[in-house]
């Protein structure tokens, strides 16, 4: 993309309303605009951050064998008064009337639907398991909408729902896309810790939450630090089989790590001094086994191996996607601006033309840019230096790569990295081969 042309819409000052770092920065940066409180609109450097962080869930979310599908953002009042959250919800639930007086809503998550639509189709105990999600709008009418994207009312997020024969394929289900969720995480260069929770109004005996550490986050946690160790990338633990779940599952486990509302005092005193964390924290994922809460309720049964029927097992399992864009800022920031994981990144580099207008100067940045097939952003306005490289730290590219006169004169350019702040001369090539 060509600044000149673009619509990123960086700004100087600090915008009043955001009290967080990463609200401001998603402003200044040009990456969102609010619409309505808890509304945003994604602009485009905000939305390639956005589609990166799904591209990743969607990649491990296959490798964990679950399948991608699309739901309605509007649905029937209907099916949530089968399972009795039409009430239960409350305010939170934005309740929408048709010009044929039938109650709609707009979901705030989708256990209904997926329940409703397995049920028509599912029919016998050997068409499960089944693991489907989407990446999807929700809205909640929240009381408090704030800290820019973090807690919106309208929000992007990934839920997945698993369909499972007994509780063992069920349990099986969760620690699948625990391990999928940890690499996940990992991949967005992120750390986020799982940590047993509360479940809500989701419902359920057994939920875990998925919390970046941040001194905004909105939950105080306590945790063990060998949880911010492990390397889950590396680790062979196979989705396929059960053993290698539970070993999973038992790693994390043997290290304490909890919500508030799930602190045990007497675990806490066990953990090694040295190693005790706790801090504030965001939560960017939450997953839930809940058995057959739904599947009960709207009478959802299939044919069993023996005659008689069964009801199938259910788990739900949601990422923040437009959360963790807040969130991965709030982790990876300075005064200067953001600093992008090269991983969800808008654009691996900027490069930054130091004289427009100058016949070298131009040509060097052009075959740099014409290199990247559209993963660089070409800083191309007539604009002095300083404010170009303001505007490049406060954007974030993992790299800058600074074009001026003297040094298209000596056929080099400027290397800088944005995470160490380290600058270096070197020949266009290198340049290309350490950042392309
Ligand atoms: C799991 C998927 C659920 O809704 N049903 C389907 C389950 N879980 S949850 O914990 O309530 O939400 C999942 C994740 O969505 C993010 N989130 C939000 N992001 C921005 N603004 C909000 N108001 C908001 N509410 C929830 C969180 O990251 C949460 O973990």
């Amino acid at each position: 993309m060509r600044l000149s042309r673009s619509f990123i819409p960086t700004l100087k000052e600090t915008p009043a309303e955001a009290q967080i770092a990463s609200h401001r920065l998603m402003l200044r940066a040009g990456l969102v605009r609010q619409v309505a409180s808890g509304i945003y609109a994604w602009l485009p450097a905000g939305l390639r951050v956005l589609d990166n962080i799904a591209t990743l869930v969607r990649e491990e979310q296959a490798a964990a064998g679950a399948q991608e599908m699309l739901m309605p953002t509007l649905q029937s009042a209907d099916l949530w008064r089968e399972s009795g959250r039409y009430d239960a919800y409350g305010p939170e639930m934005l309740r929408i009337r048709d010009r044929h007086e039938r109650d709609l809503l707009y979901a705030p998550t989708n256990e209904e639907l997926i329940t409703d639509l397995a049920r028509q189709t599912i029919k016998s105990y050997r068409e499960l398991p089944q693991m489907l999600y989407q990446i999807q709008w929700k809205f909640r009418d929240e009381v408090r909408p704030r800290f820019g994207v973090m807690r919106g009312r309208e929000f992007f997020m990934k839920d997945g729902y698993s369909f499972d024969r007994d509780y063992e394929s069920a349990v099986a289900s969760y620690r699948r896309m625990m391990l999928s969720y940890m690499r996940t995480f990992q991949r967005m260069g992120v750390r986020a810790i799982p940590m047993l929770a509360d479940t809500g109004p989701i419902g359920g005996e057994l939920s875990h939450e998925f919390i970046v550490l941040a001194p905004t986050g909105e939950s105080q946690v306590f945790y063990d630090s060998t949880l911010e160790e492990l390397d889950y990338l590396k680790s062979d633990f196979s989705y396929e089989n059960h053993e290698d779940l539970a070993a999973f599952h038992g790693l994390i486990n043997s290290y304490y790590a909890a919500t508030e509302e799930k602190h045990d005092e007497a675990r806490w005193e066990a953990v090694p001094a040295a190693n005790r964390r706790s801090g504030r924290g965001i939560e960017v994922g939450q997953i839930f086994y809940f058995g057959t809460k739904y599947s009960d309720k709207m009478n959802f049964r299939v044919a069993g191996h023996d005659g008689k029927t069964i009801t199938p097992e259910m788990g739900s399992y949601g990422i923040g996607v437009s959360r963790l864009v807040g969130a991965i800022i709030e982790a990876s920031h300075d005064e200067a601006g953001i600093i992008w994981p090269a991983a969800v990144a808008p654009f691996r580099a900027a490069i930054l033309n130091l004289r427009v207008g100058d016949a070298g100067c131009d040509r060097v940045c052009e075959d740099i840019y014409a290199k990247f097939g559209g993963a660089a952003l070409l800083d191309d306005r007539d604009e002095r230096a300083g404010g170009k490289f303001a505007d490049a730290d406060l954007m974030g590219h993992p790299w800058q790569i600074i074009v001026g006169p003297r040094g298209v004169a000596a056929g080099t350019v400027e290397l800088k990295n944005r995470a160490t702040g380290t600058r270096e001369e070197v020949s266009v090539e290198s340049a290309l081969s350490r950042v392309l």
